[in-house]
């Protein structure tokens, strides 16, 4: 048995059904980092792995809040603190009813390798409720915020712990939290990002994942001397923050984003999205994709359950470069085949964990360029970092500037995972490169801080 079996036999004891996502998060690195293991026995000695994968903590408590019928409702509030060898504890929040320990573990564990990527001071946490904005008021959403940070302030602050968005919390939601923050502690600190620009948010915070996943795959594929993005088909799921802004970029590009979805169906929009008319759907109504063949009734609306269960239209439909943009575990082994068959040349994650295993074996093995969440999606954690930064100089940085460097960090971002994965011997391997340069780097100063 190879050094990455007995590990994974190890970890196995603890993999109940809601640990599943966790325990294929932990699965992927653990077989990535293994030569590096074999490579260097001070990771085993200094136990770094067995540390890795236990949260410093997880805080779980109950979110009561009134809704707009006067009725008392009852959700439940958690924060994974993982990991803190970095830098502060640094993650989103995510309000989706699927939300629970286990989902929120795999993110935070995902999320201390993404933050080490970005070469800033960062260390790694998610949280969340199973509280579920969609169909809520303002007022409730509001009353649900508060409820929640009344009993999260305890647990962060600007230099311990700065949550963030994920699914189902933007700018409103940080908004109505940084307001409670501010009036249960009286201080006025960059203690969330994502914030609205006008109280302490950075410019590009909002675009920062989409667009940082495209200037990624515009470096990866360089790297791999294939053509550029421009005048390309690409297809992108989800429509919501991360999506809206890869499509967005794709169009600054003069590439072709032809798709979009959301948990009810996929558009297909073969002489391109009308990203206006999306933004006016998804965050100012916050309605179904389905209206969006009133404006364009020449573009399809395929509904989730038209589809063979395990497929996605979206993943069907022949393109250059695919951005799954949506939730985890979204594209399958099955669509992974279908993109090949159709001639895929690169598939870049902009969600956390987008791609089944087996979906990613195949890509890695038809040589298809493969950009990994936590490297492909870090813009928006590294622009949090420059939010934290501005807050702390008490500065505002012009969005030329925060643009600039969002470039530069995922180039930067590209160029060290595939040089990583040349050194260990599997060149082109962004997902081994990306576990191994992650691990190593809080690995290292995991030892160097002792036990
Ligand atoms: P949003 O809430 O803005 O949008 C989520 C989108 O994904 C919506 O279109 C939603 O459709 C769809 N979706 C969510 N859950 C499901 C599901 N179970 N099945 C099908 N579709 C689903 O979230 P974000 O755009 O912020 O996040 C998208 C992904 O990107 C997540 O994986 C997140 O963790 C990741 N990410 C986000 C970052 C950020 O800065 N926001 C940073 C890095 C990664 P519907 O509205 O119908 O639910
Ligand atoms: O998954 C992610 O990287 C995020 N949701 C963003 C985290 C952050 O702190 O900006």
């Amino acid at each position: 048995m190879g050094i990455a079996e007995d590990e994974i036999k190890k970890l196995e004891n603890g993999n109940c059904a809601e640990n599943s996502v966790f325990f294929q998060a932990m699965e992927e690195v653990i077989y990535s980092i293994a030569p590096l293991l074999e490579s260097d026995d001070k990771y085993k000695r200094h136990a770094v792995l067995e540390r890795l994968v236990v949260p410093d903590r997880i805080i779980k408590f109950k979110v009561t809040w009134m809704d707009d019928k006067q009725q008392i409702q009852v959700n439940t509030g958690f924060r994974v603190q993982f990991n803190n060898a970095l830098g502060p504890y640094k993650g989103g929040l995510r309000f989706h009813p699927s939300v629970n320990e286990g989902i929120l573990k795999f993110l935070g564990f995902e999320q201390i390798l993404k933050n080490a990527l970005t070469g800033l001071p960062i260390g790694g946490a998610k949280g969340g409720s199973d509280f579920d904005p969609k169909g809520k008021s303002d007022f409730e959403v509001m009353k649900f915020c508060s409820s929640f940070m009344t009993e999260l302030h305890k647990y962060i602050g600007a230099r311990i712990d700065i949550p963030a968005g994920d699914i189902g919390v933007g700018a409103r939601e940080i908004g109505y939290l940084f307001g409670e923050y501010k009036k249960i502690t009286s201080t006025y600190e960059g203690v969330l990002t994502g914030k609205p620009f006008m109280f302490g948010g950075s410019l590009m915070r909002p675009e920062a994942t989409g667009y940082g996943a495209v200037y990624f795959t515009e470096t990866m594929l360089e790297l791999e001397g294939k053509e550029p993005l421009a005048g390309k088909i690409c297809t992108v799921s989800g429509a919501g923050n991360v999506a809206l802004h890869a499509i967005e970029k794709l169009q600054h590009l003069g590439a072709i984003p032809v798709s979009c979805t959301d948990s009810k169906g996929t558009i297909y929009d073969a002489r391109g999205v009308d990203l206006a008319l999306l933004k006016d759907l998804k965050l100012e109504k916050r309605a179904s994709l389905e209206e969006y063949i009133k404006g364009h009734p020449e573009a399809k609306y395929i509904p989730v359950e038209e589809y063979p269960e395990g497929a996605h239209a979206v993943w069907d439909i022949p393109c250059y470069a695919a951005f799954p943009c949506a939730t985890q575990n979204e594209l399958t082994d099955i669509d992974a085949q279908n993109l090949i068959v159709n001639g895929v040349v690169s598939v870049t994650e902009g969600a956390n964990m987008p791609s089944t295993p087996k979906a990613i074996d195949d890509f890695l093995s038809h040589k298809i360029c493969f950009g990994p969440a936590k490297a492909a999606n870090a813009g928006g954690v590294a622009v949090s970092e420059f939010e934290m930064a501005q807050n702390a100089s008490m500065s505002k940085w012009s969005f030329e500037k925060v643009d600039e460097k969002l470039k530069e960090t995922m180039q930067q971002i590209a160029k060290w995972v595939a040089l990583t994965a040349k050194d260990y011997g599997v060149e082109g391997n962004y997902v081994d490169g990306a576990n191994i340069a992650g691990f190593k780097k809080v690995a290292d100063a995991m030892i160097a801080e002792g036990i």
